[in-house]
């Protein structure tokens, strides 16, 4: 009868604990400790708001935490923190810097990509030039955000996704000629490509891996927050991960039109 107990009680325990799967607070700062934990930060105190002590940004700052996190796939990860804005024209913007396995930033034209571009080269391309011949051109776009990534997986899975075998920004014409399509490019190729090499048109996306953007900038205090779970196959999708990320900075910034200052406080990144 015991036994039967114990087992009916451990089996509603596994139930409760998967259903309510409990989070945990990884990481939380308060400004009142000064801006120790993160690489570019400055606070100030508000002494009309009980001497409280906030973090500041002007136009043009940004915030990264110190601590790199090390990714756990299986763990859903939601960020948070109070703002306040004392202009009104802007946006918000919370989330994560991801990095790779060798420790470096992910870019975001490594991760961003325009579908059904793969091709290849039907010429060799060679440093210094501002023009590249590929075999089909129907999908590519012109764009100043846009770049070629060379080298890519040509299985049509990305696993090359990171890719940062990109030139630099800018395509200026995509054109048929008579074998293939014609790529102008805003500045020339830093190496060469032999012919047959497989590439990709991506482009400069999303500055950062974001969870919340606040499209208005909040007048009154408020608690934003967002969620990310899992790594983006292919393209990056709204709450999961970079592909490629292995490691994370917490990231906040705000696009800050009218130049009024901008208040955040208590960070909080929670694991379930
Ligand atoms: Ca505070």
């Amino acid at each position: 009868m015991f036994k039967i107990t114990l087992i009916i009680f451990l089996l509603i325990n596994t139930v409760f604990s998967f259903v309510f799967a409990e989070s945990e607070i990884l990481w939380f700062d308060d400004a009142e400790q000064g801006p120790g934990k993160w690489i570019k930060a400055k606070t100030t105190e508000i002494t009309s708001e009980k001497k409280q002590h906030v973090f500041v940004l002007m136009p043009g700052d940004r915030m990264f935490s110190k601590e790199k996190f090390t990714l756990d796939n299986t763990k859903k990860y939601t960020l948070s923190c109070d703002v306040k804005s004392l202009g009104k024209k802007g946006n918000i913007l919370l989330g994560f810097a991801c990095f790779d396995k060798k420790g470096n930033e992910i870019p975001s034209a490594a991760v961003h990509y325009y579908p059904g571009t793969e091709t290849t080269l039907i010429k060799t391309a060679y440093m210094g030039d501002t023009e590249i011949y590929i075999a089909d051109g129907t999908k590519w776009e012109t764009s100043k955000w846009a770049c070629v990534a060379f080298d890519i997986d040509s299985s049509g899975k990305q696993k090359d996704i990171p890719n940062k075998k990109l030139n630099s920004l800018g395509i200026t014409n995509v054109s048929k000629v008579d074998n293939g399509w014609k790529i102008s490019l805003a500045k020339p190729l830093k190496k060469d490509w032999q012919s047959g090499t497989y590439v990709r048109e991506h482009k400069n996306f999303t500055n950062r891996n974001f969870v919340y953007i606040q499209p208005q900038m909040p007048q009154k205090w408020k608690n934003i927050k967002g969620s990310c779970q899992g790594v983006a196959r292919g393209n990056p999708r709204s709450g999961q991960w970079w592909p490629g990320t292995v490691e994370f900075r917490i990231f906040f910034m705000a696009n800050i039109l009218d130049g009024k200052e901008i208040y955040v406080d208590n960070f909080k990144l929670e694991i379930e």
